[in-house]
């Protein structure tokens, strides 16, 4: 076992991933409950009454106590169950959903286990969804809109604000995917309107093993009302509760206890502070790469940074020959990091040591 675990990388040398080590605390109450089952909820009762909790906590950080919702296997089931309650709640034939061109590809999963066309919007200049697109694209077949609140590429944060409008407007649902954004934009921008706040989004992702700190499993689907939960209920006849509304039966309530003990033993000024220090070390990073003669994407905007460079995946699967962990994207084609919590300013530098290598062996 220990040969295979020698095999993973270290946190330490990722630089591309969204989760990260949690905090020991996280680790404790993940072990505690890692014999419940959430997919019998009327046995594993304390389980169940520490997820009602969370999905409490994390309604009203979305300003939203009354949210309904439940913890997830991650970003990509809340997406899919936030696209099925629409299409459910709509029941139109041939239904189709309006995503950014910028959406996580688990939309694209969705659409195909749903039956839903995924009809992409352009993005402007600055990356962030164009609305004038999406409102092209938004017919009497569409049952809601996406919006994402911190692109999985670049971090960025689509008009939500306009979205929701649009989508009251054109009496469509609306969708926030802030499976990364949720546990950042609240702490940087404070004011910055994109969940429960706007009366037009109907339901959130927002996913405590990204910048939550908690154990890998653990999304989270919010809902503004009840209605929504009910869309996704399927009868358990031979279950002592009736009726369940997760996509997966037998579900792990190791999330569950972890993203509690980070909300409620670590807090929310913790969680900012961590997010803040991310920040920093992402601001450092940007200043060292522009030193080598790397140009940024866009100033970031949370703990997410793109560098233009034609060689992007050259330079990237040398790193990874030698250990290191960095991402690709295209359109613009450049390098991308996430400064996660443990990318710290001793990484980076160590990262630019041996990229400055890199670039002169290539
Ligand atoms: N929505 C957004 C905005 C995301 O960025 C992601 C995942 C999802 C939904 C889906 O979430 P789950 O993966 O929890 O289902 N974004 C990460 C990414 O693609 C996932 C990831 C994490 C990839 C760690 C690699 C990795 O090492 O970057």
């Amino acid at each position: 076992m220990d040969e295979f675990k020698r095999k993973d990388f270290p946190y330490s040398r990722i630089l591309s991933s969204m989760c990260t080590t949690p905090h020991p605390l996280a680790v404790k109450a993940h072990v505690k409950f890692i014999t419940s089952n959430l997919g019998d909820p009327a046995l594993f009762r304390g389980a169940k009454e520490l997820e009602d909790r969370v999905i409490e906590m994390l309604g009203s950080f979305m300003h939203n106590p009354k949210a309904r919702g439940y913890v997830t296997s991650g970003g990509t089931e809340a997406n899919i169950q936030a696209l099925r309650a629409f299409r459910n709640l709509k029941k139109l034939a041939n239904p189709n959903v309006v995503v950014p061109e910028s959406a996580h590809f688990s939309f694209d999963k969705a659409g195909d286990i749903l039956g839903i066309e995924i009809r992409k919007a352009r993005l402007d200049e600055d990356y962030r969804v164009d609305l004038s697109d999406v409102e092209r694209l938004i017919d009497e077949k569409t049952v809601g809109i996406v919006g994402i609140a911190g692109t999985t590429s670049l971090g960025q944060i689509d008009p939500i604000e306009d979205l929701s409008k649009l989508a009251l407007e054109k009496d469509v649902f609306l969708h926030v995917d802030s499976a990364f954004g949720g546990f950042v934009i609240p702490f940087l921008y404070p004011k910055l309107k994109f969940d429960f706040r706007l009366e037009g989004v109907c339901s959130i992702t927002i996913d405590p093993h990204k910048m939550g700190m908690a154990t890998i499993p653990a999304g989270c689907i919010l809902f503004r009302d009840e209605r929504f939960l009910k869309a996704l209920a399927v009868k358990t006849p031979y279950l002592i509760t009736e009726e369940q509304f997760s996509l997966t039966g037998t579900r792990p309530a190791t999330g569950v206890a972890s993203t509690y003990a980070v909300l409620k033993y670590l807090g929310f000024e913790w969680l900012k502070k961590v997010v803040k220090r991310c920040m920093d070390v992402t601001l450092y990073l940007v200043e060292e790469m522009e030193r080598l003669g790397f140009e940024r994407v866009i100033d970031p905007v949370m703990n997410v940074a793109c560098f233009k460079t034609e060689r992007a995946t050259e330079i990237r699967d040398e790193l990874y020959r030698r250990g290191w962990a960095v991402s690709v994207i295209e359109n613009p084609r450049a390098l991308r990091f996430v400064v996660m919590p443990h990318v710290t300013f001793r990484v980076i530098d160590e990262f630019i040591s041996t990229l400055k290598d890199v670039l002169r062996n290539i």
